[in-house]
């Protein structure tokens, strides 16, 4: 069959599927595609005439694609992604932080970045990036440390092999992440003689490999000897749909259930095993267990320094249990290795536990710590501070007028930490925060992905000040395609998140304020900027309402949740309040010597929780096993 290059890009990829659990749904869904002279010819004029097979959304700016494509891969458990297509040099560039985000959160999207002429014979291009020591060498050679495969289809025989490589990638649960395949603007319109086969429907099916004897015999004498055993369950678990085995396993053996980031709404928040977010963004409950924990079992989480408060929290000689399908994970902190899908681990340990339950008073200390907790937040969510609003308000009336089943997006700023901490999910797919990059700008177009892949639900997007300016332009595709979205825009004039941490570093909230320059001083210390978000908001389509108090933003979200129409709900809050505190540090380096006496005193502090820090190098000796 004659076609181009990129007619049989796309036609192979409207024909990939994916499989687990005897479930098939399309590999790759769609395409996002900005057209620039590198992509317009090519795969443009592929997808144009492709149209019925593979469906196009055009987006607004090349990152914003990518974190759709991100969003959409996240709340599909990574069974199902979207493809990305921008022209050559900065469209393509454009995308680089949006792989990086998909590589580090282990989320497949596949970028397909124009590049400059495989024959050379035009010259240097527009937008191209000219090396002296080597004509091999183009912009798109920044995406390699940000991709789990890359290739350049420098002649169509290269693309067969090519894309079954980049299906393999974007389909394995251990290696997956940011597959990029850079495609010469010639290269893209050459035709060529395909074999009908390439075209034939493909089923990749997404392996769940089950641990080994050995491994799963260990695993289980070490929890089955643990005093004061701690469950970690990280985004794995959900990717997995592996919470119901959770569940089960927690409901039997009685050991609490921590959640990082990315595995929040794991098990339902008022599950009697739960215990809440981990970390330095955690809930005192869990952060009270992971310091008392002898064994601990982490499922399908990568252990960040936020969820091991930068190795502070837990003791010298706890003993880590890591079920992950991914090797590099499993193998963290000295661990256990107990390399297998989180569910088939899952399952295989709670056979081999059965008959052991965690002691009873470390069940009902958890129980204690966890029912403490939740009062500490019901005080957060109604705080009647203001107006302006404290944020973990605006967080409760988010989360009272949601139902279990809508989704919750966040990414940066103080948000996701308050999040975190008081959230209260209801459903594994409920809650969606981004913070494996924790990119500022995520938000709006991530929230558009998760969308695209659960239109039955309803998202709420919240973000500050600081990532709507950053990206807010995805708010007019999501109006363009008809894809409804809540925005919650909390306006608290700057960087709120950062002002806190560079106090906390003793720089006094340096250059996280959006204020006037003081003609006089040079310093940012004059007035607020007038910048008017809401009205920026509605110049882009969304429909917008104001709330001031905390009872108008109830009523504005209602509204909005009930209309079918893209809305922004702007609300201010004060940026001093902050969440409560979860007794949990985070190394951030304070200077070592300073003029300044804030810096001087924070650096004391700092040496203090420095001490803290473990090696976490047990060689599980200490622990007694059955
Ligand atoms: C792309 C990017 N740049 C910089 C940062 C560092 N950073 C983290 S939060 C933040 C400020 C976020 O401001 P805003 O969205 O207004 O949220 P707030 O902190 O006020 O809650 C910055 C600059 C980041 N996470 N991502
Ligand atoms: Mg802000």
């Amino acid at each position: 069959m004659r076609l181009t290059v990129a007619q049989a890009l796309v036609r192979f990829l409207a024909n990939q599927y994916s499989e687990r659990d005897g479930s098939e749904q399309r590999l790759v869904a769609g395409c996002f595609g900005i057209f620039g002279h590198g992509n317009v010819a090519g795969v443009g004029q592929a997808l144009l005439q492709e149209l019925e097979a593979m469906p196009y959304h055009q987006g607004r700016n090349e990152q914003g694609m990518v974190h759709a494509a991100a969003g959409y891969a996240r709340m599909r458990n990574r069974l199902s992604t979207l493809a990305c297509t921008a022209s050559v040099g900065p469209g393509s560039t454009n995308m680089l932080t949006g792989a990086a985000l998909a590589t580090i959160n282990r989320l497949p999207v596949l970028l397909l970045p124009g590049d400059v002429f495989a024959t050379r014979a035009a010259g240097t291009v527009l937008q191209e990036l000219e090396d002296p020591t080597s004509y091999d060498v183009s912009v798109n050679d920044c995406f390699k440390p940000v991709s789990r495969y890359w290739d350049r289809i420098e002649r169509a025989e290269q693309l067969a092999p090519a894309l079954l490589a980049a299906m393999r990638v974007l389909t394995d649960p251990a290696d997956t992440g940011a597959v990029t395949l850079a495609l010469p603007q010639d290269v893209q319109a050459e035709a060529w003689e395909w074999p009908e086969e390439l075209f034939e429907r493909r089923i990749w099916r997404v392996r769940r490999p089950l641990p080994e004897p050995a491994a799963l015999a260990e695993a289980a004498a070490l929890l089955r000897g643990a005093r004061r055993p701690l469950i970690v369950a990280g985004g794995g678990t959900i990717y997995a749909e592996a919470t119901d085995a959770l569940r089960e396993l927690a409901a039997t053996t009685g050991i609490p259930v921590a959640e990082t980031q990315a595995g929040k709404g794991s098990l339902p928040y008022d599950h009697p095993c739960s215990v809440g977010a981990i970390g330095a963004t955690g809930t005192t409950a869990a952060n009270a267990l992971a310091r008392e924990a002898d064994v601990v079992l982490g499922v399908g989480t990568r252990w960040s320094d936020f969820t091991t408060a930068s190795r502070s929290l837990f003791g010298d000689e706890t003993a880590f249990v890591n079920l992950n399908v991914a090797t590099v994970d499993a193998f963290k902190h000295a661990g256990l290795p107990l390399i297998a899908d989180a569910r088939e681990g899952l399952e295989a340990l709670a056979h081999a536990l059965e008959g052991f339950s965690v002691e009873d008073d470390h069940r009902e200390r958890a129980r204690a710590l966890a029912v403490e907790w939740d009062e500490v937040v019901e005080r957060a969510y109604t705080l009647g501070h203001g107006p302006p609003p404290a944020q973990s308000e605006v967080i409760g009336v988010v989360n009272r007028i949601s139902e279990p089943r809508d989704v919750v997006v966040c990414a940066a700023g103080s948000m996701p930490g308050d999040l975190h901490k008081l959230w209260r999910a209801r459903d594994p797919k409920g809650y969606h925060v981004e913070y494996g990059f924790s990119c500022m700008g995520y938000e709006i177009a991530g929230g558009l992905g998760v969308k695209m892949a659960a239109p039955d639900r309803e998202v709420f997007v919240m973000v500050g000040d600081g990532s709507y300016l950053m990206m807010a332009q995805e708010l007019v595709t999501a109006v363009q395609e008809g894809i409804k979205l809540t925005v919650v825009l909390v306006q608290n004039h700057g960087f709120a998140s950062i002002g806190a941490l560079s106090e906390s570093i003793g720089s006094q909230r340096f250059g996280t304020r959006y204020r006037y320059r003081n003609p006089d001083t040079g310093a940012l210390d004059g007035d607020l900027l007038p910048v008017d978000l809401a009205a920026n908001a509605a110049s882009l389509g969304a429909d917008v309402r104001h709330a001031r108090t905390i009872d108008e933003l109830e009523a504005a979200l209602r509204e909005a949740r009930a209309s079918s129409r893209t809305s922004v709900v702007h609300v201010e809050t004060d940026p001093l309040v902050s969440a409560p505190s979860s007794d949990a540090w985070w190394d951030v380096p304070v200077s070592e010597v300073a003029e300044l006496d804030s810096t001087r005193a924070a650096r004391s502090g700092y040496e203090q929780h420095k001490r803290t820090q473990r090696t976490y190098l047990s060689t599980r000796d200490g622990v007694e096993t059955q």
